[in-house]
């Protein structure tokens, strides 16, 4: 089955963001079994170069969605380009950008995306196959991290296309002009209106969840695409544990 259809059947799938240019990275964090990886080209130096490779050492093995440098039409088209199994799409906050980011991301006759022959299409020998099956294989998630996205929530839920709808806690705590106060009253009303519209459309829901606390009150508000915290965060994290028994 693929990714996309997984994600839309509302399976539970734990990932975590792959935010360090590194095939080894990669390597373990397949191999600690995480459901899928979240390639982050927006806030990292993982160039698309960088991100082909991770793509590569993840292939058959653990699916992988590119969170875009941008909602820019080049950044979309790249994602899917080197062979990513579906694009997270940061700050969407309204039904025409939503709309935009569906368009960018399938062939026409349904999108305007660009032909090319890059590792997607086997390098221009699968790409009949390819071209055939993209558009209901890819998964297209869009971040609703900003007030003005919850506020549009009804007509970005509304857009065919849309596979689900990730919460980008921080940036819409931002948003609110309360950065990092995930737990203030009003961030939290804002992410409860997120689970409680998309629910009512059976729209899968994702989060960004920095620890396990957070990880499973997402889970219990019906989140089913988790992204648990980062590469570098869990090296961090267990370091220093290890290293505070020793000391
Ligand atoms: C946010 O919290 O803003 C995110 O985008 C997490 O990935
Ligand atoms: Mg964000």
């Amino acid at each position: 089955m693929s990714f996309r259809n997984r994600l839309r059947s509302g399976e539970k799938l734990i990932g975590t963001l792959v935010t360090l240019p590194s095939p080894e990275v990669v390597e373990i964090l397949i191999d600690c079994d995480f459901d899928w990886l979240f390639l982050d080209l927006e806030h990292s130096a993982i160039s698309t170069r960088d991100a082909q490779r991770l793509l590569q050492v993840a292939s058959g093995k653990t699916p992988c969605l590119v969170r875009t440098e941008s909602k820019d039409e080049t950044a979309i088209r790249k994602a899917l380009d080197i062979g990513a199994q579906g694009i997270i799409v940061p700050q969407v906050n309204s039904a025409e950008e939503a709309a935009r980011v569906v368009t960018y991301a399938q062939y026409p006759p349904g999108g305007s995306r660009s032909v090319g022959l890059g590792r997607a299409q086997g390098y221009g020998l699968k790409f009949k196959n390819y071209i055939e099956n993209a558009n209901e294989s890819l998964a297209i998630v869009v971040q609703i991290e900003h007030i003005d996205g919850v506020r549009n929530l009804q007509g970005i839920l509304d857009v065919p296309g849309i596979d689900a709808v990730f919460i980008g806690p921080y940036d819409l705590s931002g948003s609110l002009g309360k950065l990092g106060q995930l737990h203030d009253p009003e961030v939290q009303q804002a992410i409860k209106t997120v689970f409680t519209e998309a629910k009512k459309c059976g729209m899968p829901v994702g989060a960004f969840a920095a620890t396990t606390d957070a990880a499973s009150d997402f889970i219990a508000r019906g989140a089913s695409l988790l992204a648990f915290a980062t590469d570098a965060l869990l090296l961090g994290t267990a370091a220093k544990k290890e290293l505070g028994c020793l000391k």
